[in-house]
């Protein structure tokens, strides 16, 4: 059977999948089973330990703003200090570009769309997804002028 290289997770579910998959490998040792019927659970179990590049970047995303979103005990939502740390220490480059002292604030205003003076997921959403935007038409300049 091919050998299986342990992705670089800190995923906290990750032992226990690992667990499940060693357990499943001594199965399939076994003489009465054969691996096509374990291949099913083996691709299942495969999905699951080594999420896609997509998969990877949604559940980044999740775990960043949690991180901050959890430093005053609400996890639920961004205060504009964790809005801010945030800021200086995931898109630092960003930050730097924004010659206004008050760019915190202004982006502060710009995506809490419900006025609660918090930033909630889907409006932290809302950043990244623009953010995203911006640095993919850079991409694709990039490109053009690579290829004359
Ligand atoms: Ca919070
Ligand atoms: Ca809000």
């Amino acid at each position: 059977m091919q050998e299986l290289t342990a992705p670089n997770t800190t995923l906290s579910y990750y032992d226990e999948i690992h667990e499940a998959f060693l357990a499943l490998m001594t199965i399939s040792e076994h003489p009465h089973m054969g691996h096509t019927s374990l291949a099913p659970w083996v691709k299942f179990l495969l999905t699951v330990i080594m999420p896609s590049d997509l998969e990877t970047a949604m559940e980044t995303m999740i775990k960043v703003f949690h991180k901050y979103a959890s430093k005053d005990g609400n996890s639920g939502t961004l205060t504009r200090s964790e809005l801010k740390t945030l800021m200086e220490s995931e898109l630092a480059g960003f930050l730097k570009s924004q010659k206004d002292p008050g760019a915190v604030d202004r982006i502060m205003k710009d995506l809490d769309t419900n006025g609660d003076n918090e930033v909630d997921f889907e409006e932290f959403v809302s950043l990244v997804v623009g953010l995203s935007i911006a640095c993919e038409q850079c991409y694709q300049m990039h490109m053009k002028k690579c290829k004359k």
